[in-house]
């Protein structure tokens, strides 16, 4: 699971997940039981504000009685909320595991195996009657890396929470872990189960790096239940988590389900809540959360199970339907894209996909991921994966979003023959029918011809920026070819600066000719549509860029301080060049 993939995917994914609970709150009728429950998670929140307040007091008082001890990580995230009473050794040891794992090990450390953590269910999901007779359930852990305390705390909330009839095993997958401890002292822990419950917990170690998509196909094979669950291994179930998945499943094996994840914080390690949301991704394939159909809004009962376009990357299938449709595509490599990749077969192939919110997992937001620091090496190959076995007409979206060229990328992306196979085998739909039915908010980007850089041919080390921000005026700055950079020009003479959105509910930045001056100016494109500014312009590779309305170009000229700024004048025959062309401009 990766919520917190990207640092600007977050906030894109906070933002419309708080445009999504804004809308909740303000529904026209809402029932006295949401509202009740509203009630409670401010209350819960305030208790936990007030037992932070009186904690925040005892440690000043402690402070104050012993001499005070000096802060060794003033920088460090670990500290900031937590760890004011440590010794320096304490602290030492403490970053020193923070660094290496991403989340606070030393609090894990001391923390029960069996803690409470706050049922953060809608009150319906409680009052739920579910059949007997479910089917059996193999929950699979994947971990690289992880340590041992919080794989044990997982272990010990499924085995907790999971009606023993139910659980058929607990497989752990470990890709290739370097840290010893996740060797005997792992077992010792598994033998001890082993003795209340034998051939419960079951090991996969591999003997080379999978990577993600593989290492969760190899916990697939080795599941034996009904059902299996490819869960990561910093988690802990909540309270019947299991039974609406698997009630579900046994109304129909072909729906694939996430249930909902609370966040547990990096530094402090407490549970705090999520509201249950779509699971979507962009362009780039980052994941983010999305609002739940009209439809869904329209039952008015958040308990209900909401059609989701994708996964995070935990899920929970019938066994037998997710390998008639292929598991995972093993021609994945090391993180990322495997999750979308799901999404989009099941709905394509005969599937579809919910997020269950009566079923919820709490899982450790870390600070920073393993497999490798940078993951968008991976993601961009996992992601043009995706595009070219599954995206028909809509696959250069993804080299648009990542400012690749269609053609001579230079990247490869293995060999796709078998998962084409497949796709014909199962007669899955077109990418066409997803877009419409299933993930219309996905703007299918269809009037883009040209993307990338712009440089003036008269002084082409430089680039159009979208300059500072906050602030709405481009300027002419050194190519770095990042996103403040990335421009791109749609058919319909529309140039956008400094990235594109994905979604068909944002809007972009537009080139404009605010008319008097001599400076151009960025505008939100849906309102100067509306209001009827000069956002039009003709551009062609190699030619320039004049306003259709007010016939003045945007050129570059030489300032006093011998700076080229850029500015709008009548043209004087200077030309534009675009990094890449779609269609011959
Ligand atoms: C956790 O385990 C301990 C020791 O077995 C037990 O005393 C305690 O009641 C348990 N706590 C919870 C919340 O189950
Ligand atoms: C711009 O391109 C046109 C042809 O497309 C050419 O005639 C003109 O000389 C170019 N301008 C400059 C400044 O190079
Ligand atoms: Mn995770």
């Amino acid at each position: 699971m990766r919520i917190a993939a990207k640092v600007g995917v977050l906030v894109t994914g906070i933002i419309v997940y708080s445009l999504m609970h804004m809308s909740l709150i303000r529904s026209e009728d809402p029932e006295v039981l949401w509202r009740l429950k509203r009630i409670e998670d401010q209350v819960y929140k305030m208790a936990i504000e007030i037992k932070q307040k009186v904690r925040e007091a005892v440690v000043e008082q402690k402070m104050t009685k012993k001499t005070k001890v000096k802060k060794l990580y003033p920088k460090s995230y670990l500290f900031k909320s937590w760890g004011a009473e440590l010794t320096e050794e304490e602290q030492m040891e403490a970053e020193r595991q923070y660094q290496e794992f991403g989340y606070n090990v030393f609090l894990s450390n001391r923390l029960p195996l069996n803690r409470t953590i706050p049922d953060t269910r809608d009150i319906r999901c409680a009052a739920k009657i579910y059949p007997k007779d479910l089917p059996t359930i193999s929950v699979v852990l994947i971990y690289l890396n992880e340590a041992l305390s919080v794989i044990k705390r997982a272990i010990c909330s499924i085995i907790n929470k999971t009606p023993a009839h139910l659980l058929k095993e607990i497989i752990l997958v470990d890709d290739l872990s370097s840290n010893e401890d996740l060797q005997s002292p792992l077992d010792e822990y598994i033998d001890l189960i082993s003795k209340d419950k034998p051939g419960l917990i079951k090991k996969v170690r591999h003997k080379r790096q999978m990577g993600l998509a593989k290492a969760r196909v190899s916990g697939w094979e080795a599941a034996t239940g009904q059902v299996v669950a490819i869960l990561d291994a910093h988690i802990e179930v909540h309270k019947q988590w299991a039974e609406p998945l698997l009630a579900r499943i046994k109304a129909d094996r072909t729906v694939v389900l996430s249930p909902v994840f609370d966040k547990v914080l990096f530094d402090t390690l407490e549970a705090t809540e999520y509201i249950p949301a779509a699971h979507a991704f962009d362009w780039n394939l980052w994941c983010m959360y999305e609002s739940f159909s009209p439809e869904w809004h329209q039952m008015n009962d958040p308990s209900e199970p909401g059609k989701s376009p994708s996964v995070m990357g935990i899920f929970v299938a019938d066994r037998q339907f997710l390998g008639e449709i292929g598991v995972l595509d093993e021609g994945m490599t090391v993180y990322g894209g495997e999750n979308v990749e799901l999404g989009i077969r099941v709905w394509l192939c005969g599937g579809s996909i919910e997020v269950v919110p009566c079923s919820k997992i709490a899982h450790i937001e870390r600070a920073h991921k393993p497999y490798s620091p940078d993951l968008s090496k991976p993601m961009i190959r996992n992601a043009l994966r995706v595009a070219e076995i599954w995206m028909d007409e809509y696959k250069s979206n993804v080299n648009i979003a990542w400012n690749l060229p269609l053609k001579d990328h230079g990247i490869d992306i293995g060999d796709v023959t078998e998962r084409k196979q497949l796709r014909e085998k199962l007669k899955c739909k077109p990418f066409k029918w997803y877009l419409e039915n299933v993930y219309p908010l996905l703007d299918s980007w269809g009037g883009i011809v040209g993307y990338g850089a712009l440089r003036n041919d008269l002084k082409d080390k430089f680039c159009i920026d979208q300059g500072p921000v906050p602030g709405s005026v481009p300027i002419l700055y050194t190519c770095h070819y990042y996103k403040p950079q990335h421009c791109y020009y749609n058919r319909n003479g529309e140039i956008y600066i400094g990235g594109i959105k994905s979604h068909t509910y944002n809007s972009n930045r537009c080139l404009m000719d605010p008319g008097s001056g001599n400076t151009p100016v960025l505008h939100d494109c849906k309102n100067a549509k509306e209001k009827g500014l000069s956002i039009y312009w003709d551009f062609s590779q190699g030619n320039a860029i004049r306003n259709r309305k007010t016939n003045r170009c945007l050129e570059i000229s030489q300032g006093g301080d011998s700076d080229y700024h850029l500015i709008l004048q009548t043209c004087t025959g200077q030309n534009w060049t675009i990094q890449h062309v779609i269609k011959s401009l």
